[in-house]
């Protein structure tokens, strides 16, 4: 008998090695360890034993049971394992994971497309301060300290002569004063004035302005550089007109106008029944603003341009509330690529 069931353990060693799934796994634990098993059955074969050799017969049994126990929980347990580690590298029906990429935020759009436009057209950029001084502001863009264009621009004074700057043209006037002529340049940036909100006036807004100075600059070449530009960024169907205009650092000044692309300049009610959309301010740079900065008035002219990015790309994009730039709703944000 003991012989018997030394060897009963040997031959379950040997057959649940060669185990490699759960069915064949149950049907081994019922064959040795179920009700009608071999386990059992030897359990019941004990009577036949001497009565002296039972206890030893028992323990032997018992002990065998006990292991054989052990060993198939062990199974089960690193079959299932197994399972789990081969679902891991084998499913190949789990969805993949979405990564979020953000994208451009319309204005930084804009700047870009423009800045690769006038770059095109041998211009260069500039970047400079958001905190300048009064002279750069104002004084040097023929604005003087009584003058009524400063109502339309008021500012965040840091001191009397310290402020957020209003424009972009600050830069035009520090390159000027900087370097030789020619100059042609470009100056993009953030804003601010003194505005109340509303659908079209934010505290902080975007400019991109350009200048260019060198010998027989005529408002020919303002007109060609700013048809050029509109053509690009809203399409070559588009029509560029010049109305006079008032600024105090030009003379003469213009206000650019491109024709309407909802009815072809035909008037409808997004360009007030005119078929025209206003989109910036020009014109051919004032002597003073050219002998302030050191250039002579009497050799060199230039054109300048100023436009707010926020409303081209309102334009553009056919944006009703210039808010929506600022309030960061990425259901908003996010059609822009
Ligand atoms: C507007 C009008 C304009 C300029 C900006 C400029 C710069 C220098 C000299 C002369 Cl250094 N002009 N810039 C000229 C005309 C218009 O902007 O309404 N912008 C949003």
């Amino acid at each position: 008998m003991k012989k018997k069931i030394l060897k009963l353990q040997e031959e379950f060693n040997h057959r649940i090695a060669e185990i490699k799934d759960n069915e064949k796994l149950e049907k081994l634990k019922n064959e040795y360890i179920g009700r009608k098993g071999y386990i059992t059955q030897m359990l019941k074969e004990i009577v036949t034993v001497p009565k002296e050799d039972r206890p030893e017969v028992g323990q032997l049994l018992n002990k065998v049971k006990k292991n054989i126990q052990q060993i198939i929980f062990e199974k089960e347990k690193s079959l299932a394992e197994h399972q789990e580690e081969s679902k891991k590298i084998f499913d190949i029906t789990i969805p993949g994971k979405n990564f979020k990429i953000g994208n451009i935020h319309p204005i930084d759009l804009i700047l870009k497309q423009t800045q690769e436009i006038f770059l095109g057209m041998g211009f260069r950029f500039v970047d400079g301060p958001e905190i300048e001084l009064d002279y750069y502001n104002f004084e040097g863009l023929n604005i003087s300290k009584d003058h009524p264009a400063r109502d339309d621009q008021d500012s965040f004074y840091i001191t009397p002569d310290v402020l957020l700057r209003t424009q972009t043209s600050p830069m035009q006037v520090r390159t000027m004063e900087k370097q030789p002529p020619p100059v042609r340049i470009i100056s993009t940036g953030k804003c601010y004035r003194r505005d109340s909100i509303d659908s079209t006036h934010a505290p902080m807004f975007h400019q991109i302005e350009g200048l260019a100075v060198d010998k027989d600059i005529t408002f020919s070449d303002l007109k060609g550089v700013i048809t050029e530009f509109c053509q690009q960024v809203f399409g070559k169907d588009r029509k560029v007109r010049f109305r006079p205009g008032y600024f105090p650092f030009v003379e003469p000044g213009a206000e650019v106008d491109v024709s309407c692309g909802l009815c072809k300049g035909k008037g409808c009610r997004s360009c007030g029944y005119t078929g025209w959309l206003e989109i910036m301010g020009a014109g051919m740079v004032h002597p003073n603003v050219l002998e302030m900065a050191g250039y002579d008035s009497e050799k060199l002219t230039g054109f300048a341009f100023g436009m707010g990015v926020e409303r081209i790309a309102m334009l553009k994009y056919g944006i009703n509330d210039i808010r929506l730039f600022f309030e960061n709703d990425l259901r908003f944000l996010s059609q822009f690529k």
